[in-house]
């Protein structure tokens, strides 16, 4: 039995971006709702990933709330693009400012989920040992929430301190005169390395595969920008709603979006080649309309952005290094402060493990195949468990005993809609698979999943309905059409292990997770089913 308190209208799972706005979205809606949050505090992304140099590569007007005029006026960004302590003062802020705590449940990590379909409900567990039960369950658990650590032997015999970018200290950390060594070169280790070679004694790269990264300034904002900006927020939200990767102004994937306007590659002169790494470096490379869709471009574009760097990185071998070998935008690019330059530092060293991996952490330091680097701090910079690993590691179990976690591991990652799992009534799931966030500012894509998962628990309860379910044959041709839409692409070429695939873990049933028709177009397709009365759903 279960008392008044923990019987609710719905009940959200995670507290950052995502989970705080459907709290405050169902909370005006009128419905009894809580958030279980297993961290401390609010934030999620913004809470964990405090590592130096941490920062989003949206802009921070753009990579906000824009359902309430109110905090967009009052919030007060300092820059262009906002570092991690300031995103996180920001959710804190809105926390406050929408009086959500009260309603927020911290460490109160979910284990388990099980729907009881003759009552239509979920009854929802913790793992201190509490039952929550609501007809509706909204799983905010995040799409990079689930560190990925490496599995080097050795790790945990290393003498000196190890620290992992994804659950950062609080406290300060001094690596001041540190010999330091960070394992992975994704979007994380681009912010991080360039920060921790200014305090390190010495810093060892260890780099599997290079990353794509756009160099591009970021700067604290003018005397008077920030308040004009304001006075014209209307039109740059209106213009964010309706660009394909939600962020109408420079973002890692704006870039990305601009360079599909340019010309072909594959019909460009070696002179136009010449002059396009000239005039637009590291970015001039790759801004051929041809690199997303012909491997054979992107082949070329990969060897001209070699050259790009080599036009940094002093040292020939060191650059070539440095070039990746997987196609172009397979993996999410990322905006950088002087990456490439930080390799011309006397106390940077890059060791590329494409001509010896590691072997093993020693207890001072790191043995790879082609010798040993002692060291007093390692930083994994690993990666995560994405899209799926928050909600596999909960036991969620739907209609006839059917387990999340065994179908997505077994079936794939299915998800219709990028929302909703045949099997599973009235779970609604913010950004699972098929959903456009992998590719886009995420903050635009998960308003419009919250605003759409709002308005369909409004319907229910309006009309009646007691519980909602994906049909499987419209999850099936969601998926279908999700991965068409990559298929005359690179974006999941053969060659490339990353999380939108979920290449980078071992085992994980390898799909394309993301919807990369563009915002605009999934917003119209998800509005298209919802005025049909839920078409591919089946409402009882
Ligand atoms: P999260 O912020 O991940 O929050 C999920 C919450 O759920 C967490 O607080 C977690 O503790 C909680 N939770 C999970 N499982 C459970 C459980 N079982 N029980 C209880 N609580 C649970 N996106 C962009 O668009 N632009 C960027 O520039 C950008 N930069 C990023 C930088 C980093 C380092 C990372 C890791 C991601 C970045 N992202 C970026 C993606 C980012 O994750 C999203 O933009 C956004 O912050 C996600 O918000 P969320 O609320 O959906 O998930
Ligand atoms: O993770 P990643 P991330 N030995 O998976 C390497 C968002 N984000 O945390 O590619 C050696 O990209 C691995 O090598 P390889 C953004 O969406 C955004 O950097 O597997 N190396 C790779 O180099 C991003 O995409 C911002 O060969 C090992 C790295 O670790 C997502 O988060 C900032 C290894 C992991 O790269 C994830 O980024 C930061 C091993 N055993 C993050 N295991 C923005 O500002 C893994 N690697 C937007």
């Amino acid at each position: 039995m279960t008392s008044d308190s923990t019987r609710l209208d719905a009940i959200i799972v995670g507290a950052g971006f995502s989970g705080l706005y459907a709290l405050h979205r169902l909370r005006e809606q009128g419905l009894r709702t809580i958030i279980l949050e297993k961290a401390e505090n609010v934030g999620g992304t913004w809470l964990f990933n405090r590592y130096p140099g941490a920062r989003c590569d949206i802009e921070s007007i753009e990579y906000s709330y824009s359902f309430s005029e109110e905090i967009e006026q009052e919030w007060v960004w300092t820059e262009t693009m906002p570092r991690q302590p300031e995103i996180e003062a920001y959710l804190n802020f809105v926390a406050d400012r929408l009086d959500l705590r009260r309603d927020i449940r911290f460490h109160t990590e979910v284990t388990a989920m099980t729907f009881d379909e003759a009552a239509s409900e979920w009854e929802v567990r913790t793992a201190d040992g509490k039952a929550f039960v609501a007809p509706f369950v909204v799983a905010a658990t995040g799409i990079l929430s689930v560190p990925k650590e490496p599995e080097i032997p050795g790790m945990g015999a290393f003498e000196g301190v190890s620290l992992f970018t994804s659950r950062w200290p609080k406290q300060h950390v001094d690596l001041t005169g540190k010999r330091v060594g960070v394992i992975g070169t994704g979007s994380t280790g681009v912010q991080l390395i360039p920060v921790v070679a200014q305090q390190a004694g010495h810093l060892t790269v260890f780099q599997r595969s290079p990353a794509y990264t756009l160099p591009w300034e970021v700067r604290p904002f003018d005397d008077g920008e920030l308040d004009e900006l304001k006075a014209n927020y209307a039109q740059i939200r209106a213009a964010q709603r309706e660009h394909a990767v939600g962020a109408a102004r420079l973002s890692a994937f704006s870039v990305m979006f601009e360079m599909m306007t340019k010309p072909p590659l594959k019909s460009a002169s070696r002179e136009e080649q010449l002059r396009a790494v000239e005039e637009g470096g590291i970015i001039g490379a790759l801004s051929w309309g041809d690199v997303f869709f012909d491997i054979e471009a992107n082949q070329m574009a990969a060897k001209l952005y070699g050259e790009a760097v080599a036009r940094i990185v002093k040292n020939p071998e060191t650059a070539a290094a440095l070039t990746p070998s997987h196609p172009f935008g397979c993996k999410r690019p990322i905006i950088d402060q002087g990456y490439y330059e930080t390799f011309n530092r006397d106390n940077v060293t890059l060791v590329d493990l494409r001509k010896g991996p590691i072997v093993e952490v020693t207890p001072t330091g790191i043995h790879t195949e082609q010798g040993d680097h002692e060291l007093d701090v390692i930083i994994y910079a690993t990666g995560f468990d994405a899209m799926t690993g928050a909600m596999t590691r909960i036991a969620v179990t739907g209609r006839d005993e059917l387990s999340l976690g065994d179908f997505w591991t077994t079936e794939g990652p299915y998800a219709y809609l990028g929302i909703a799992v045949a099997g599973f009534p009235n779970l609604f799931i913010i950004q699972a698979a098929g959903s456009p966030a992998p590719a886009s500012n995420f903050v635009t894509a998960l308003e419009q999943h919250v605003e759409w998962i709002g308005d369909c628990i409004g319907y229910l309860r309006a009309n009646g309905y007691r519980s909602i379910e994906a049909l499987p044959d419209a999850q099936r041709e969601w998926i279908e059409h999700a991965t068409s839409l990559v298929a005359p692409t690179v974006l999941d070429h053969p060659s490339c292990n990353s999380w939108y695939n979920g290449g980078n873990v071992p085992g994980k049933k390898r799909m394309y997770m993301g919807y990369t028709a563009g915002i605009p177009e999934y917003r119209r397709r998800c509005d298209e089913v919802a005025d049909a009365g839920y078409t591919g759903f089946k409402l009882a």
